[in-house]
């Protein structure tokens, strides 16, 4: 008898944009052939769990043939661009940052024949709303492209290894720019019309344990470039990578050890010579927020749109039902945001009370009663279904956050005061941990390092505070930091982040051993 392998199934869609009919889809494939839950992921997809190989075809052609696709949310090629997930209609620049995003999709999205083959049997089905980019695609610019082969960007061997994008507006960075290896933010000029670009490049967050010379690393400028130069200069900056990025030692494979490796001139240097022009220096920005878009929103015609706090990004249960509920009857598309929340689009206003009873039928409780420790946090999957996992994180998240309020609670600190928390089960960095206020990333059974330092809208590397520290023993480490918090920072307002960064980790580690208890 054969065994029943099981697998994760990943979808792709920029900007985390899904249509009602894909959604419905996604929601019903999860009960028929997964575990029943969907898990929305910090790069604004979909992720099925516990699919069996032989419901494989089904699952994903059912995908495809509802316009989703799951083709390059995996592998070592570009992933999903994310972006800002708010459906404003009355903000350009929030539209080029979509339609950018879309296009870049489009353009690194793998071209050969086979995953329509194997699915589909080899009918060529597209998303409706993918943008032609056949000529930048195809443009060979200084050997951007292969002759001859299937795959013009990429040749036969694809990347060294995955390759993150994300694109944004000035001031929102709701979608964590410098995390990713190529970052793009959309320059609008006076008049209100898109100019160009700015990018940014070699950010990444994985990283492994005792091994000094991996690390999570923040983008740098690259330069500006005008708008209709956009996908040239990412194509160079892919084919760089695919030219120079190390294909030896996997876990030095990012963009980012090549940039860490030559220094950005050398980078840019090379990069222009597959672009053909140079890179302008970047224009100044605004400073970075954090944008959730939780709550009610107006999308600027006419219509709301209500961002939904999904702990973890796990939807199931109750949860589940109610919003099949909710986005059938008022036939709604949703926008994944790379918070592993969810958007509800397109509402008209007269629904809103309705909707606002059905979710508090089920607990949906409304955004000011949330701890806001909750909203800002984020868990990856880990155990049981991650296989890189060595401890908990969506399963231990929330009472270790309840814990982290009652020590919070207990030095003193008022139920408003918050930080952003992000867990994982090990080095890798799903959530992004290195960017947090307080970061828990899994380095043995039941213990995590703590990496503190990050900011509120994610513009700095944390560091690291403390190695093995176990989970029952969380708050012998964080009622000192909390406590230190509370009676050494500079103003009401100095955040836990900025704190911990000023004074220091050895500082920090310091104070944690000589305190006595409260
Ligand atoms: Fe991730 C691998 C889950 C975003 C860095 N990630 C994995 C795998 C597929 C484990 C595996 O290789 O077998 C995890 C599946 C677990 C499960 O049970 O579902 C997994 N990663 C996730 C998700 C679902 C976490 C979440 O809570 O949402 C995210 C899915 C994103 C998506 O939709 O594409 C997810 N992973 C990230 C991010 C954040 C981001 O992209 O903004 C990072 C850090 C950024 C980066 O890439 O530098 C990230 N995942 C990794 C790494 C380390 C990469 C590295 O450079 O070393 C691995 C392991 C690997 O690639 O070898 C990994
Ligand atoms: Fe798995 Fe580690 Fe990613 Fe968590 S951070 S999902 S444990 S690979």
């Amino acid at each position: 008898q054969s065994k029943n392998y099981s697998f994760m199934l990943r979808t792709k869609q920029p900007a985390g944009k899904v249509t009602n009919k894909l959604y419905l889809v996604m929601d019903e494939l999860a009960d028929k052939f997964g575990i029943g839950s969907l898990r929305l992921t910090t790069r604004q997809t979909f992720q099925l769990h516990g699919v069996l190989k032989k419901d494989l075809k089904t699952v994903m052609s059912t995908v495809i043939k509802n316009m989703g696709s799951t083709l390059g949310a995996c592998g070592d090629l570009n992933r999903n661009v994310i972006a800002p997930p708010v459906p404003y209609h009355d903000k350009p620049e929030y539209k080029h940052a979509v339609e950018t995003a879309e296009k870049i999709g489009a353009l690194l999205a793998p071209q050969a024949g086979a995953y329509y083959d194997i699915w589909v049997d080899g009918e060529k089905i597209m998303s409706a709303e993918a943008p032609d980019v056949t000529e930048a695609r195809n443009t060979n610019i200084n050997g951007t492209n292969f002759e001859n082969c299937p795959e013009p960007i990429y040749g036969i061997h694809y990347l060294p290894r995955k390759f993150k994008i994300a694109v944004t507006v000035p001031v929102d960075n709701s979608v964590d720019l410098f995390t990713n290896d190529v970052g793009i933010v959309v320059i609008m000029d006076d008049e209100g019309e898109l100019e160009g670009f700015n990018i940014y490049v070699g950010g990444g967050m994985g990283r492994t344990h005792r091994k000094e010379d991996t690390f999570p690393r923040l983008s740098e400028p690259l330069g500006f470039v005008p708008k209709e130069d956009i996908l040239y200069a990412v194509k160079s900056i892919v084919a760089t990578q695919r030219d120079y990025g190390r294909r030896d030692e996997r876990r030095y494979s990012r963009l980012k050890y090549l940039i860490e490796d030559w220094g950005i001139e050398k980078f840019r240097l090379v990069t222009e010579q597959y672009y053909g022009r140079t890179f302008h220096p970047v224009r100044d920005l605004p400073p970075w927020e954090f944008k959730s878009y939780l709550g009610w929103g107006e999308q600027g015609n006419g219509r709301l749109f209500y961002g939904l706090h999904v702990e973890n990004g796990r939807i199931k249960g109750e949860l589940k039902m109610i919003l099949r509920d909710i986005i059938e009857t008022y036939d709604l598309s949703v926008r994944i945001t790379p918070n592993q929340n969810l958007i509800l689009c397109d509402i008209r206003k007269a629904w809103r009370p309705k909707i606002n009873k059905t979710l508090a039928a089920i607990g949906v409780q409304p955004l000011r009663s949330v701890d806001p420790l909750n909203l800002t946090s984020l868990a990856c999957p880990a155990l049981p279904t991650c296989p890189l996992a060595i401890t908990e994180s969506e399963r231990g998240a929330p009472a270790m956050l309840e814990r982290i309020r009652a020590t919070m609670k207990k030095v003193g600190l008022g139920s408003k005061q918050s930080l952003v928390v992000r867990f994982t089960g090990c080095p890798n960095g799903c959530t992004r941990p290195y960017m947090a206020e307080l970061g828990l990333v899994g380095d043995g059974p039941n213990s995590y390092q703590l990496w503190v330092g990050g900011t509120t809208n994610q513009t700095r590397l944390a560091q690291i505070l403390m190695d093995k520290v176990k989970v029952q023993e969380l708050e012998k480490v964080l009622e000192p930091l909390f406590y230190h918090w509370k009676t050494g920072r500079r103003h009401e307002n100095e955040a836990f982040g900025d704190f911990t960064m000023r004074v220091g980790p050895d500082a920090l580690k310091n104070y944690v051993q000589s305190y006595s208890r409260l």
